[in-house]
This record gives structure tokens, sequence and C-alpha cells, in this order.
């Protein structure tokens, strides 16, 4: 079968509702023609109290997506709540949407209207022909309840199916800075594909050797770097076990970083203002989003409030301009170690970085031994002697 996963639609954000729309609409059109089902990891909403207009959104593309003819149907569900369709288009509520456990959410709705399968903490089973496709789902929970919940509903993969985990969390591997946050290898075993939201980039791992995917968000929100590529959604092809990736017409997004050390106010600007109608003339299409971010110690004398950039962004009607000075520094390196004292080092401790970098390097290499890689980790840095640490991790993985 051929599975198109999409994600994070984040239907009603306010500063690109237009776009949140019609770009979840295009992921929509595109996903179907590609695809026998689909599966959607969360945050279609951005709010867990949308407004009527927004629910009516969401109800006109789901409605428009669920009347077409698919070419898998759901046979068996399982779990919380009830299916009230077969048209393969499984969800799960994300981390937007989440109210207490009893009280109902957007995505309940969706499901309650008919127009999507809800399998937040329940399992679909959807069939073409001979073929069997089973989806568990857990819809975003609060980091530290994922272990127990996952505990709790104890899924069990279905024999004879290809079996999805589906789920809305971050993950200590991808997000390093949270010790609440789960390790991938955590993840519970037995599944053929994991599928995450929550992640606003495309991301493509592996978890217990099998492929870890997300798609990323259809519509710009959090405007950091890893957004300035394409916005889209994976076509899963379970017969191959391949899975490609497939643009949407989305904004651009571009962040451009200028270093104004040692200029003066009229030099900084002068640059800022070539950088962004290069930026500009470069990208054609509706309106990109720049944002830029200042850093530097600019000429002795000056300071980040000499720059006359406020009325900057009004004077590119083709683009949406933002640009942060918050990284210029003044004069005195005092202001630079409050910075950093601010700033997110202060709550990670060494040792996560040295895991996360260790992780990284692991997965560059193709690390495919029997130690799982935080065990290796934990032996590696067990003993003050390099040497001995090094000795002790060959034993553990040579015998
Ligand atoms: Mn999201």
């Amino acid at each position: 079968m051929r599975i198109a996963i999409v994600s994070d639609f984040h239907l009603g954000y306010e500063r690109f509702r237009e776009d949140a729309y019609l770009q979840a609409r295009d992921a929509f059109g595109k996903a179907y023609s590609m695809s026998d089902m689909m599966i959607m990891p969360g945050d279609i909403f951005d709010y867990r109290h949308p407004k009527p207009d927004v629910i009516a959104e969401a109800i006109t593309l789901f409605s428009e997506l669920s009347k077409k003819d698919f070419s898998a149907h759901m046979v068996s569900f399982e779990g919380k709540g009830s299916a009230y369709t077969e048209k393969p288009i499984i969800v799960i509520p994300g981390t937007h949407e989440r109210r207490s456990d009893t009280a109902v959410d957007p995505v309940d709705l969706l499901g309650l209207a008919g127009i999507v399968v809800n399998v937040n903490r329940a399992c679909a089973i959807i069939e073409k022909g001979s073929e069997r496709v089973a989806v568990f789902g857990i819809g975003g929970v609060a980091e530290e309840r994922f272990k127990e919940t996952i505990a709790e509903l104890a899924f069990r993969p279905v024999e004879g199916a290809f079996n999805i985990f589906m789920f809305h969390q971050s993950l200590y591997e991808l997000l390093p800075f949270n010790k609440e946050f789960l390790h991938i290898e955590e993840l519970p075993e037995g599944f053929d594909l994991y599928v995450d939201g929550h992640i606003h980039n495309k991301v493509e791992s592996k978890c217990h050797g099998k492929p870890f995917l997300i798609p990323g968000s259809t519509v710009l929100t959090q405007l950091k770097e890893g957004e300035q590529e394409d916005k889209g959604f994976f076509i899963f092809d379970t017969e191959k076990m391949t899975y490609s990736f497939h643009p949407i017409n989305s904004r651009k997004f571009v962040m451009l970083k200028i270093d104004v050390s040692g200029q003066d106010p009229s030099k900084a600007e002068e640059e800022i203002n070539s950088r962004i109608k290069s930026t500009i003339s470069s990208n054609g299409s509706a309106k990109p989003v720049i944002r830029i971010e200042l850093k530097g110690r600019m000429k002795e004398g000056f300071k980040a409030s000499d720059l006359n950039i406020s009325k900057m962004p009004a004077s590119y009607p083709e683009a949406i301009v933002e640009i942060a000075r918050t990284n210029v520094d003044d004069a005195s390196s005092a202001r630079e170690i409050a910075d950093l004292r601010q700033g997110l080092l202060e709550n990670v401790p060494i040792k996560d970085y040295g895991m996360a970098l260790f992780l990284d390097r692991l997965k560059a290499s193709n690390y495919s031994m029997k130690i799982s890689p935080s065990k290796l980790f934990e032996i590696l840095s067990s003993d003050s002697k390099k040497d001995t640490a090094i000795s002790k991790a060959v034993e553990e993985l040579f015998s």
C-alpha cells in the first residue's frame, strides 16, 4: 500500500491563517492522488478551542477528502472511542488540540462527524486487496506522561499486517534539551514504521532498525532555520519499503544571519538592505518571509539601538521582513556572558550535549551494533581514563 503521511496543518494559525488552509488543501490534493490511505500525526488545529470559522475550514477540507474514492478502506477499529467512517483518513490530535482526558477535543469532533478516523489510544486496520495496515495512535500528551501512556496502552502489533506506531511528541534525540523527553529507543518495539508529528521540519531516521519519519508542518510557524526547506509530505510504499518526500506549494522562508562586527550603523543598514533586495529578487513567488538575525559587536562608540531598522520592513511590501538585533553586542563582553547565562545553555548539562553529539556521529556512520547508542555512551563515559573506557566499550561490543 502507498501511505501518505501529512502533518501539523495548524488550521487557524493567526499569522498565516490563509496559508494554513491553502497549504493543507494543496497537501491533501497531492497526497490523495499518490496514495491508498492517509495518516496525519496531529496538530490539525492550532488551538484546542478553535473558532467556528476555523472548524468550518477543517470540515470543508476533510469532507472534500473523505468524499474521494480511496482504494483502501478501514475494516476494524479497536480502542478509545468509535469510528464513523471507513475512509482511510487516520488522524490523532497533537499537543495544540490537547484537552483533559475526558473532554472532547476538536479532532474528536471531526471523528464524530465521520470525516476522519481518530486513532488516539486506538488501532485501526486498513485493507486493500489482501494487504492490511494497522495504525496504532497516541495523541499528544505531556512529555512526562508519554512513557506511562505507552506502557498503559501496551499496543501489540497485528500479525500479518504492516504495523505503524503514530504519535505526537518531542524526542530526546531531536531536541536534547529536556530530560523528560523519551529516547527514540524507548518507543515500543515490533512496528514496521514509526511516525511522529510535533516537529515542524522534516526528519528521516530509524527506530529499532525501522524507518522513523516526521513530515514537518505544512505551514510556517516557528521561523527557525529548519523551516527554510520545502514543506511537504511523505509517501511510504509498504511493498517496496521505500519512501519519498513531495513538496507542496508553500510560502518561502529565508533566514539571513548578518554579522555587523566593526560596522557603523549606516554601513550595517546598507548591508541589511542589499541582502533583503537580493533575497526578494531570487524568490519571485508570493511574499517570502525574510527573517534577519544580526550579531556581532559594532564599531566602537555605536550600539544596537543606533541601527535605524524599525521602519525597514515596511519599505519592502513584496516580502514579510522581520529583523532581530538581540545578538548585537553593545560594547562589553559582560553583556555576552549575561546573554549566555540567560540562554538555552543554562539548563543543558554538558553530558546531554555530549550525548547528542555522540548520537549524531553514530547516525552519520550508520551504527548498527547490538548495544544501544545511549548504553554505549554510558560505557564510554564511565571511566575518567580514556583508554580504560575504550577497552570496556570494545569488550562489550565484541564479546
Ligand atoms: Mn505542531
